[in-house]
């Protein structure tokens, strides 16, 4: 009898701890309305040098771990610092964003992720109406996907495997250790959260970090610039309250269904490796820069301008999956959330004491939204200075005009063809602000439709009837895109056509032009922007990215998924299971 009594008194003591934490917060931190949030404090543009993200060789050793933990840390010279989660070998060495981890191809890691979050409530506003994990003991639920990784299903980071601090698990958890195999070509992939409906504040709170695969056969004679040289930026939109904490909507869009959810949330301050608005300093020659958009929704319009008032290119060599087939000149870059690009910059050309600035051109929601870019049209800062070495890396050597062999799916006509919608989904009290968006119009938990052969190739035929872009990302994959076809809206309002299409000759809602992909869609991609009132045709051979059968039994539990890309669209339902047989 005591003892009961004893824990209901724990268990009073903690929900009154519980409560007031959160009064606390909320009295420091005034409520934020979604699609009207307040602007940040004023913050001087390019006063921060760009921090090189610190790098972890996990091909060094068979196994490490790395935590989550809580972080205070600078981000601007005036900005009191800021409350993060982070992930780090300890607490001393978490950072924002996570260490760099470098694997070698054919070198197999297994990493242990932790959880040390010891905060009773998440200090971004979560939504109780999604699904989300129900938690009895608080704490903050994680789980950690490699984007663009070839792994077993139990190493996916599955939105259900979360796991708290406080040992509650989600019903897919196995284990906090992960294999990685690390079998597929170079390139640049990322580890974030991937929570069941907390995925956009886990990662705007700072729980991810770059993954880089390098294949020494497949890098060198390729004239490209390394060590020092080599930079990756890593970009994340923020909002700020003038204490530094970062501000998040926390009164939603239509707060009688979802008390806080906003469709999408657009910083107004551009971070770059953990600084905003930061600059470096370049030398007059090549530099290797791989990019990543880890906003939670905003698109980036990347372009070059310089103090000289003139433009100057990138030189394109990667995306998502590795190397493109070859270079490609593009004055614009166009990613979306999770998408990554690899470019060369030529400063060689360019006098001592020329800036240059990244800028960002892209409209919210993209790519017809009313919001301009604002602050945000402005990422960071390069400044030519005088060369410090002559001989290091390779300076001004010629990039090979063959950067990749592999990179084609062949197809011989006879592969299956699944037609995909992508729809969002009104309530009667709004019609422009939906409530949910949804793939063919399913929820995340109805029984799983994409159940493919390993082995086989599909065209997906992917139709966006939304009004904004959404980037689709497939698991364990990567793929082609073939083409994209437009679609005859007023036709489809009118109900006067079908959506049912047969490749390569569209049903009839679609125009007969096939557009060939665009520039920012070419190569091996794990995500792909599907713009809007466009169909966008893609090849996934559900094997290796190499061709070669998988290296271990994608069958197994609990599985993959595919979804939307805009966080806030993931955590509401824009997400459905891939199963593979
Ligand atoms: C690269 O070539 C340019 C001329 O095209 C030259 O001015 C510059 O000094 C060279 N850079 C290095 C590091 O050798
Ligand atoms: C591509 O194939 C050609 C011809 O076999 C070869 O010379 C070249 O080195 C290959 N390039 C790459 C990047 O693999
Ligand atoms: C829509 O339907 C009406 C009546 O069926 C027809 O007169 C009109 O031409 C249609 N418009 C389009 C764009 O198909
Ligand atoms: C069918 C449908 O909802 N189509 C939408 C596609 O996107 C355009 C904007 O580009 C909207 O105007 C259409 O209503
Ligand atoms: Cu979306």
């Amino acid at each position: 009898m005591a003892g009961r009594v004893g824990e209901k008194w724990a268990y009073l003591v903690i929900v009154w701890v519980i409560t007031f934490t959160q009064e606390t917060r909320a009295a420091a931190d005034a409520p934020t309305v979604c699609f009207q949030e307040p602007s940040s404090p004023h913050l001087d543009m390019f006063v921060d040098e760009l921090p090189i993200l610190s790098t972890l060789n996990v091909a060094a050793s068979s196994h490490i771990t790395l935590g989550a933990y809580k972080i205070n840390q600078k981000l601007h010279r005036d900005l009191p610092s800021t409350a993060l989660y982070a992930f780090g070998t300890s607490q001393e060495t978490a950072q924002y964003p996570g260490p760099t981890l470098e694997a070698t191809r054919w070198v197999p890691t297994s990493i242990t992720w932790e959880n040390h979050i010891e905060d009773n409530f998440h200090f971004l506003p979560s939504d109780n109406s999604l699904s989300i994990p129900r938690l009895q003991r608080g704490g903050v639920p994680m789980v950690v996907h490699l984007h663009g990784g070839e792994v077993p299903s139990n190493s996916d980071g599955n939105p259900e495997a979360w796991y708290t601090s406080r040992g509650e698990t989600g019903p897919s958890f196995t284990s906090q250790k992960y294999l990685y195999p690390n079998r597929q070509p170079a390139t640049m992939l990322w580890y974030h959260d991937h929570t069941i409906g907390m995925n956009r504040i886990n990662v705007a709170a700072g729980l991810f970090g770059l993954y880089i695969i390098r294949s020494p056969g497949e890098d060198a004679n390729l004239g490209l610039p390394s060590g020092r040289y080599e930079i990756p930026l890593l970009f994340q939109d923020k909002r700020f309250f003038p204490n530094g904490h970062i501000r998040f909507s926390s009164i939603g869009a239509i707060p009688s269904v979802h008390p806080v959810w906003c469709p999408d949330a657009f910083g107004d301050t551009m971070v770059v490796n953990g600084k905003i608005w930061p600059f470096l300093n370049v030398e007059p020659r090549r530099y290797r820069f791989r990019m990543l958009n880890g906003n939670t929704e905003r698109y980036l319009s990347l372009a070059l301008s310089t103090s000289a008032d003139s433009a100057l290119p990138f030189t394109q060599i990667g995306t998502d999956g590795g190397f493109l087939a070859e270079p490609q000149t593009v004055w614009e870059i166009v990613l979306a959330s999770a998408e990554r690009v690899d470019v060369i910059i030529d400063f060689s050309r360019l006098r001592k004491g020329t800036e240059i600035y990244l800028t960002n051109s892209a409209r919210a929601p993209f790519p017809n939204g009313n919001r301009l870019p604002g602050n945000t049209r402005l990422v960071m800062k390069f400044i030519v200075v005088a060369a410090t070495s002559q001989n290091s890396g390779t300076p001004n050597t010629t990039i090979s005009p063959i950067l990749n062999n592999h990179t084609n799916i062949h197809l011989r006509g006879n592969e299956r063809i699944r037609t995909h919608t992508l729809v969002d989904v009104f309530s009667g009290i709004s019609q422009t602000i939906p409530v949910e968006f949804l793939l063919n119009y399913r929820n995340w938990v109805a029984p799983a439709t994409e159940v493919v052969e390993q082995g086989s190739t599909e065209i997906w035929e992917i139709i966006n009837l939304t009004n904004e872009a959404h980037p689709i990302h497939v698991h364990l994959v990567n793929f082609r895109v073939l083409n994209m076809q437009r679609m005859d809206v007023p036709r489809y309002a009118n109900r006067s056509c079908s959506l049912s299409v047969q490749y390569p000759n569209a049903g009839t809602c679609f125009g007969g032009q096939l557009e060939a992909p665009t520039s920012y869609m070419v190569g091996w991609k794990d995500t792909v922007t599907i713009l809007p009132s466009m169909m966008t045709r893609i090849a996934i051979r559900f094997t290796m990215q190499d061709g070669a059968p998988f290296a271990f039994d994608p069958t197994g539990s609990p599985g993959y998924l595919w979804h939307c890309h805009l966080l806030g669209h993931e955590d509401n339902e824009m997400m459905r299971p891939l199963l593979l047989e």
